[in-house]
């Protein structure tokens, strides 16, 4: 037994910065205690449900809503002609577009909301969704954006002038009356000429997929007019309160004071909880008409089928390099299918979000990204599913026209990564299509991927596998995936992020109680990631009191400071700075206090993990607890009572993660089974939190990666009817295709953020995709194959094995 207290007892005793503290949120979690959405239930509450549409493009002729009107317990059914006089039969997108709320003449995409039905109970409203008479003309249907840019099918008779002109859009002129905007990044003529003149050029087109995140728990909200006090409540599914409420507001013309947002438990997010939704206008307006709250929840089918979903990115890349295989132009062209509305959750000024990180992880000196949007009738939405702003198709791109310039070369496309990493002394490095990456050490990472994975050794054997395989030995392919990525996540500066006009800060208000605990409550909102554990990790180490003694709170706009949510990754890299800021304000107040306390001079203490104790004599001192209580309990002259601090943080630059994967999968070319060997994931996201939740992290984000790979796809037919619309047909993995992944890190800190550390939800599902999809690739590149596209299922991998006569 040791009875004296060591620093390092003192350091464990906080659960501060790097251990491994134990979820807190888990408590509830586990045993079914959570309170989300749909577990919110008020006296008298009504329930809404939709009528949506069959069709994928169609006129409207007329809707009879006698029949649902007359069932009893129904107490209204709204459409658009209802909403017009209050303005909100549309409402703003946050890409700067505009959609319905109900179908306002037309609809443009199957499922699209038509009529809002609110009765008694959620059966009764079911009921009465199908009595509604619909009378629908159809129209010509456009599901492939290229058809979409030659036809002269106009989706969106509303931005197309009286005179036939089409007036610029959101992002800039439009060439098209399907065509939404054409963002340019980079030196067209510059790289065209560099890519014509070079010795060597790759190409290569590719499709990544739709997908849709399919959290566990669907949208839906409560919303709660109270007509005596005029103030209005809303529960929901929202991934940005604050936002949330702005919006309502400046829709409703509710003043934002007398509007509360809460954003309860939320099961899983994944960006699909970021936009603003018809279920939650119309859930609002019944309340207001109604006096009584409404509830709204989707069910799976509606969720899948109009919800934001993610990717739909046709893209066209052409990359030069040397003979010796140093890159030296990069040409990428997208067409990007975003629906019948433009919906996506880009900050403003980003129409394609950061696909112009697509240059990855390669110092390329030259190069050049085109995007088109276009409208086509499928749901809204495109960006979500751990995307970080279509970070994920950058790096698929990249990741795949580095193989395929690998092929090109006949070189190893290991060998191929390392000869073009951007150095460590080249950080911070400003990329060609302009991003600012803060610091990365990429060639110790692969280096030490590589050595894990024994990649010599995998090569070896996958030479062995092909020669017994044309030797008819073995029917199984062996295909070693590579993923080398570069995120970009915090979004983000005010100068240059904003969504709907609001600045992408954030923020954490702290209050220490008089007996030493505390509570802090952020302006973003955990869906699942731990934030109530790790937020309290950075305090504890920045202010010295028991991670365990400090309640986090988020995501109730009445209390939480404004912030602008949990998406893109970016709690870590700009709430969790705020949180530090935030911290060292109530240090230096409590360094005050010490001092007064102490009777010493203030530059006479310094903080020591738990206290601060007088310079060179460290057996006087004050612990934090004591600060705290003499803060409340001791007129100090000069010193207000009280130990409060806020911070808003505005963070200098986003910070940018990274990591390299390997991917070891047996393919069998009779079946087209995929059996994955092994999987490894290197991790570095600067300063690590909590590495069991980070791992927690990566799992999710590789097993969400590996659906998206291998099966999982939102697929319309030509009439635009959805073909994956539930469960059955969705693909969802469970325990039974997750592999045991082998998760490593390295650790390179963000030199602009006050903990070092960066972002990580996103970066297993960026860096995981094109692993999974590289590894499907190399097991058919002995045998000709330079690409295909994904979803890699059992059928398609059959497949391409047939093309390539491997069925003999
Ligand atoms: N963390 C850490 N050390 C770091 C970085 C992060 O310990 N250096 C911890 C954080 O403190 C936090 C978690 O890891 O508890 C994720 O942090 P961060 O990377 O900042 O991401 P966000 O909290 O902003 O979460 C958003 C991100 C996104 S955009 C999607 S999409 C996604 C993801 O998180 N959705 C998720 N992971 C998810 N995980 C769950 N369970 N549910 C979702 O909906
Ligand atoms: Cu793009 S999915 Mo996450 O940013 O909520």
């Amino acid at each position: 037994m040791k009875d004296e207290i060591t620093r390092e007892d003192r350091v464990d005793a906080l659960g501060g910065m790097g251990c491994k503290r134990k979820r807190v949120e888990d408590a509830r979690f586990t045993q079914g205690k959570g309170k989300y959405v749909d577990d919110i239930k008020l006296p008298g509450m009504l329930f809404g449900d939709f009528v949506r549409s069959p069709y994928a493009h169609a006129r409207i002729k007329s809707i009879d809503t006698s029949a649902a009107l007359a069932v009893d317990g129904v107490v209204a059914v709204l459409t658009a002609d209802d909403l017009r006089p209050l303005g909100l039969h549309w409402m703003p997108t946050l890409a700067g577009d505009k959609q319905m709320v109900l179908a306002d003449g037309k609809v443009l995409f199957q499922g699209q909301e038509v009529a809002y039905v609110v009765a008694r109970d959620r059966y009764i409203a079911a009921d009465a969704v199908e009595l509604v008479e619909v009378e629908y003309e159809d129209l010509p249907v456009l599901v492939d954006p290229f058809e979409a840019l030659k036809s002269d099918v106009v989706l969106r008779e509303d931005l197309v002038a009286e005179d036939g002109s089409l007036p610029d859009g959101a992002h800039g002129p439009r060439k098209h009356p399907n065509h939404i905007f054409t963002w340019e990044v980079g030196e067209k003529e510059a790289t065209a000429q560099v890519i014509d003149s070079a010795e060597i050029v790759a190409e290569e087109s590719m499709y990544y997929h739709r997908t849709h995140p399919c959290p566990l728990e669907t949208c839906g909200c409560v919303a709660s007019m109270d007509k005596v006090n005029g103030k209005l409540t809303l529960w929901g599914t929202f991934q940005a309160p604050h936002a949330i409420r702005t919006i309502v507001s400046l829709i409703s013309g509710i003043e934002e004071h007398n509007i509360r947002v809460i954003s309860p438990d939320i099961g899983g997010g994944f960006g699909n909880k970021v936009g603003a939704y018809a279920g939650y206008v119309c859930s609002v307006v019944a309340s207001i008409v109604t006096g009584v709250s409404v509830k709204w929840i989707e069910d799976r089918m509606e969720n899948l089928m109009t919800t934001a979903f993610a990717r739909d990115y046709w893209m066209k890349g052409r990359i030069s390099a040397t003979p010796e295989g140093k890159i030296t132009g990069l040409w990428c062209e997208v067409t990007a299918d975003h629906g019948g509305f433009d919906a996506c959750a880009d900050p403003t000024k980003f129409p394609a979000g950061f696909m112009n990180i697509c240059t990855g992880s390669y110092d390329i000196p030259t190069a050049y990204l085109a995007v088109d949007g276009v409208y086509t009738n499928k749901a809204p939405g495109g960006v979500s599913y751990r995307c970080s702003f279509r970070v994920t198709e950058a790096v698929y791109f990249i990741e795949r026209m580095i193989e395929v310039l690998a092929i090109e070369l006949n070189m190893d496309a290991a060998e191929l990564r390392r000869i073009n990493f951007i150095r460590k002394d080249q950080f911070p490095y400003q990329s060609a299509l302009g991003w600012e990456y803060d610091s990365g050490d990429y060639h110790t990472a692969w280096d030490k991927a590589l050595k894990a994975v024994d990649y010599d050794g995998l090569r070896a054997e996958q030479a062995q596998r092909v020669e017994e395989f044309k030797a008819g030995k073995t029917r199984k392919l062996m295909g070693v995936g590579l993923s080398f990525f570069t995120e970009i996540v915090g979004a983000g500066p005010v100068k240059n992020c904003d969504i709907l006009g609001l600045g992408m800060f954030d923020s954490c208000e702290i209050r220490i109680h008089p007996t030493g605990s505390a509570i802090a409550r952020l302006g973003t909102i955990s869906q699942g990631q731990g934030h109530a554990t790790t937020f309290a990790q950075i305090l504890a180490s920045e202010i010295g009191l028991p991670a365990d003694s400090i309640t986090i709170e988020e995501g109730d706009t009445d209390t939480a400071p404004y912030g602008l949510g949990t998406y893109g990754s970016r709690s870590t890299p700009v709430a969790g700075a705020a949180t530090a800021m935030a911290g060292r304000k109530i240090r230096a107040k409590a360094q005050m206090i010490a001092a007064y306390l102490l009777e010493v001079h203030d530059d006479d203490v310094e903080f020591d993990v738990d206290r601060f104790a007088v310079k060179g004599a460290p057996e006087k001192f004050k612990t934090m607890k004591e600060i705290a209580f003499a803060a409340y309990n001791q007129a100090i002259p000069g010193i207000e009572p009280g130990l409060e601090a806020v911070s808003y943080y505005d963070p200098p630059n986003m910070t940018y993660p990274f990591g390299a994967y390997v991917c070891v999968m047996d393919i069998d070319v009779d079946t087209g089974v995929t059996d994955i060997r092994r999987f490894y994931a290197l991790d570095d996201c600067g300063t690590r939190i909590n590495p069991m939740i980070i791992e927690g992290q990566v799992h999710g984000g590789l097993t969400e990666a590996l659906a998206v790979a291998l099966g999982q796809e939102i697929a319309y037919d030509d009439m635009g009817n959805v073909k994956t619309g539930t469960l059955m047909d969705f693909f969802l993995p469970t325990a039974w295709e997750v592999p045991n992944y082998e998760t490593d890190y390295t650790v390179t800190p963000s030199p602009h953020h006050p903990i070092g550390a960066k972002g990580v939800g996103e970066s297993p599902h960026v860096g995981g995709v094109p692993c999974f999809s590289n590894a499907v690739n190399d097991a058919f590149r002995a045998f000709g194959l330079r690409h295909t596209n994904m979803p890699h299922d059992h059928w398609r991998i059959w497949k391409t094995a047939n093309d390539l006569g491997l069925h003999g």
